[in-house]
């Protein structure tokens, strides 16, 4: 018994075996010609996968309405046949048996029972309706998460906000500001370029910080990322990763520092350093739109090249190399992960990284194509001048707690259980959750868990009865991905959000409804719930569409619309009409009549403000505190992502192979120092809890650090047995102690930990 725990908990090595290419579609289509004639249920249909940012195009294997098998579609020109195991694996999680079929409601005993969804959504409105009076809309909040994008998200976003703003709360959370928010609050403090970077665009150059995107499709555009990064470095492109950990795709660098943990800000001000010294930068695009390179300057001269590199752990001349290699480039594109971002300074990192952008001139110019516009949204117009900073970062959203605020970012999501907790006017009292899993993903479960637990009411749109769902009211059960007809406008959004999302192209596709929902369910669409609470509420239904400005017309709704009467409605005006993306079913790239940016306004005197008093006296602050260095017996413990799973969605027996857990990777070295072999026990214990995990060897891990995934563990049961559950890294993370000022974000990454063998006694526990 012990051994077979044992045995599994070692299945988890560190790199897996590279993703298998589809090799199944086209043996089928020739299985259906040898049948031809006869009248055969059995289909491959075209689709496009949901259950990650990658949205690949599909080819599924249907038997009436029955999901037998999903292969990458070889007939799409951006994804070329590729998939992974998570998306090969869906048939799996639509018929599986403990799916939640009809919406639940929570007993006074805590246990759930089944209601009707009408019966649901009458009690939901009634409740929101009375916190709402007794205690104004701010009692009413909202959080969407990672399943919410990548889901239908085109249709259920506008109704969601609808929904929002008809009951006038600002109180609106995602999982931005616990992700890489310092991206939207740096540019307050840099300014706006009025086009797209150049981004995937044919780059001679890329610096990767902190980010994998062999694994998580961010970083490299949507489509088959290994290929990609094939084709890219056969081009010459010069690649620079900056990580701990000498990830899947720091193993292909030209340049890779592998340096310690949590000195991004130093390593972006000593790049910064060379490349200014050693005038390395666009002269002509700094004078025309760039103010503070000075000051800049002045700044950087309390930054030494050689200490920067020492503090990090690298080779300066390989540190002064990468940042020459990357601004002598003639092309290129800098994408922060969720490595610095989650380091506590992501604002700060991210500042520093538009600023090496700026002053390599990375932005299009008058006359340059924008390769990803928009398909299925309206094209926007492109102009190649300048927009200053924000002139005070703050929206109008406010926390009552730590002073914190809205910015560009979004709300401060990680002291939502706070602001939850805290007695008096204001209070949070409800939560509308809509694919997202605030129990898993939120740093601190411990707070989290007692905040969702004291809500008057909390309602998850989930078709799993997740750690959320068990301390909710109400859990309401949508369809899956193939059960959705819909487009892909989610990836239009994203290509347009920052550098280093979406596409690399102007790529579209549509689908039909592939799979038959269940019998016997009780289904919504998530965009039918919000429409269905507006109703209930008594507001009338009126939304704006995606990719139209705030002031926009919006779309009335007097009846309940057709999911193929909404799609119309919502990409009314799209750059390429949406009868044309349907009739190309397999998926294309519409490279005709791309957006062409224009020539700025010559009277604009508006300036990318690259010296930021406020961003330099932070800067200043991280230098001087470059020497401190955490005790020696302690561990840094790093965040991770795995292939097989996403976030806590997908970590089913099909895709993880019998591995329930989140091993605790480490170096050989530091094994031998703990004196554990492969599939131990160990504690790891933060200023805030601890917990229990099976160490996996991995000598890609810098010594002294662990690299351990999230969202794993029995949020309510911490003592349940880590090989069965694996363990929460959020029940060692404070929110409070070390965060980004700006969108609240704490330090996920570089968190100081104790680890111990675990005792006999601790290790039996459970056995
Ligand atoms: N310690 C630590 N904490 C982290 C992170 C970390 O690296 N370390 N990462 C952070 C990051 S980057 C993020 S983005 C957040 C993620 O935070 P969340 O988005 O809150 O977490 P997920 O686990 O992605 O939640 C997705 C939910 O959607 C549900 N779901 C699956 N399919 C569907 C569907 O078809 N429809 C609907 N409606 N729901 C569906 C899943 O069951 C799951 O409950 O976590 C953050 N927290
Ligand atoms: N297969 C898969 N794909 C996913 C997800 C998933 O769970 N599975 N999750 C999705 C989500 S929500 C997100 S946000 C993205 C995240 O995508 P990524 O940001 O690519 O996430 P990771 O692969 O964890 O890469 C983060 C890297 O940062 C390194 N790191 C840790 N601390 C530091 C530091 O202080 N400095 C530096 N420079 N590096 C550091 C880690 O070692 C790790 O290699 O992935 C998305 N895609
Ligand atoms: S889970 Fe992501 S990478 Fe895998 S097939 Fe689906 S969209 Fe593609
Ligand atoms: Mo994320």
């Amino acid at each position: 018994m012990a051994r077979d725990r044992r045995a599994r908990a070692r299945a988890g090595a560190a790199h897996g075996p590279p993703a298998r290419q589809a090799g199944g579609p086209r043996r089928i289509a020739a299985d259906r010609r040898a049948r031809g004639g006869l009248t055969v249920m059995r289909e491959l249909k075209p689709s496009f996968c949901r259950c990650c940012i990658n949205q690949c195009s599909i080819l599924v294997d249907v038997d009436d309405g029955h999901v037998l098998a999903v292969h990458g579609n070889p007939d799409n020109p951006q994804y070329q046949g590729y998939s992974c195991i998570k998306g090969r694996s869906q048939g799996a999680y639509l018929s599986a048996p403990d799916r939640v079929l009809r919406p639940l409601r929570r007993k006074a005993d805590g246990t759930h029972e089944e209601v009707t969804s009408d019966a649901a959504l009458n009690e939901i409105a009634e409740s929101l309706v009375r916190l709402r009076d007794r205690h104004g809309p701010r009692s009413i909040a909202s959080y969407w998460g990672t399943m919410a994008s990548v889901g239908n998200f085109g249709a259920g976003m506008p109704f969601f906000t609808a929904l929002l703003d008809a009951i006038g709360t600002n109180m609106r959370f995602d999982p931005n500001t616990i992700d890489k928010g310092g991206k939207q609050s740096a540019q307050s403090f840099l300014g706006y370029w009025g086009a797209p970077a150049m981004g995937f665009d044919r780059p001679d150059a890329i610096l990767l910080i902190g980010i994998n995107p062999l694994l998580t499709y961010t970083g490299f555009p949507s489509g088959s990322p290994k290929r990609w990064l094939a084709e890219t470095l056969a081009r010459g492109c010069q690649l620079i990763v900056i990580d701990p950990r000498e990830s899947h795709v720091a193993a292909q660098a030209t340049h890779f520092l592998q340096a310690r943990p949590g000195n991004d800000a130093l390593i972006m001000a000593a790049i910064l350093k060379v490349v200014i010294e050693e005038k390395l930068y666009d002269r002509a695009f700094v004078d025309a739109h760039v103010t503070g390179l000075d000051t800049l300057r002045t700044a950087l001269h309390s930054i030494d090249v050689a200490a920067v590199a020492d503090t990090a752990g690298v080779s300066a001349n390989l540190l002064a190399d990468s940042a020459r290699t990357y601004a002598r480039a003639r092309r290129g594109y800098a994408m922060a992960g969720t490595g610095p971002h989650m380091s506590g300074f992501g604002t700060l990192i991210e500042y520093l990284v538009l600023v090496l952008e700026t002053i390599c001139g990375r932005w299009l110019r008058a006359g340059d194509v924008v390769k990803a516009s928009p398909s299925l949204l309206p094209a926007f117009s492109a102009r190649a001048q300048a927009r200053g900073p924000d002139p005070d970062w703050a929206l109008a959203g406010r926390m009552r707690v730590r002073g914190l605020k809205q910015s560009r970012a979004g709300m401060p999501t990680a002291a939502l259980a706070e602001e939850m907790l805290l007695p008096g006017e204001g209070r949070v009292r409800s939560l509308l959750c809509w694919g997202g899993n605030p129990a898993m993903a939120f740093p601190d479960q411990q707070r989290t868990i007692e905040a969702l637990k004291s809500l008057e009411l909390f309602v998850t749109i989930d078709p799993w009865f997740t750690e959320s769902g068990k301390l909710a009211h109400y859990v309401l059960p949508p369809p899956m991905g193939l059960e959705v007809e819909t487009a892909t406008i989610f990836m239009d959004w994203l290509s347009g959000r920052a550098t280093g999302y979406g596409q690399g192209q102007a790529h579209a596709q549509y689908t039909q409804q592939i799979a038959r929902r269940p019998q016997g369910s009780d289904l919504l669409e998530e965009w039918q719930i919000f429409y269905e609470l507006m109703v209930r509420m008594g507001y009338p239904v009126e939304v704006l569409p995606f990719g139209r400005p705030p002031e926009g017309a919006k779309v009335r709704f007097d009846a309940r619309p057709s999911n193929a009467e909404l799609l119309e409605k919502l990409t009314e005006g799209s750059r390429v009409p949406l009868d044309v993306i349907k009739s190309n079913r397999h998926g294309h790239i519409y490279d005709d009549g791309l957006i062409v940016v224009q020539p700025g306004d010559p009277a604009n005197t508006a300036r990318l403000e690259v010296g930021h008093p406020e961003m330099l006296a932070w800067l200043s602050e991280v230098v001087g505190a470059q020497s401190a260095r955490s005790p020696s017996n302690e561990f840094r413990l790093l965040c991770r992502r795995e292939n097989h799973v996403y976030n806590s969605s997908c970590n089913r027996r099909v895709t993880n192979k019998g591995r329930f857990h989140n091993p605790a990777f480490l170096h050989a070295d530091d094994m031998a120092h703990l004196g554990v072999v492969d599939g131990d026990e160990v504690e790891l214990s933060s200023e805030l809890g601890k917990i229990r995990a099976l160490v996996s060897r991995d000598d890609h891990v810098l010594p002294g650090t662990v690299s351990m995934a999230f969202a794993y563990g029995d949020a309510q049961n911490p003592e349940a047995d880590p090989v069965l559950h694996g363990a929460s890294p959020n029940r060692l993370i404070p929110t409070d102690r070390v965060y980004d000022p700006y969108t609240g974000q704490p330090r996920m990454t570089n968190v100081g930990v104790q680890i111990m063998k675990a005792t006999a006694d601790q290790s039996l526990h459970d056995a």
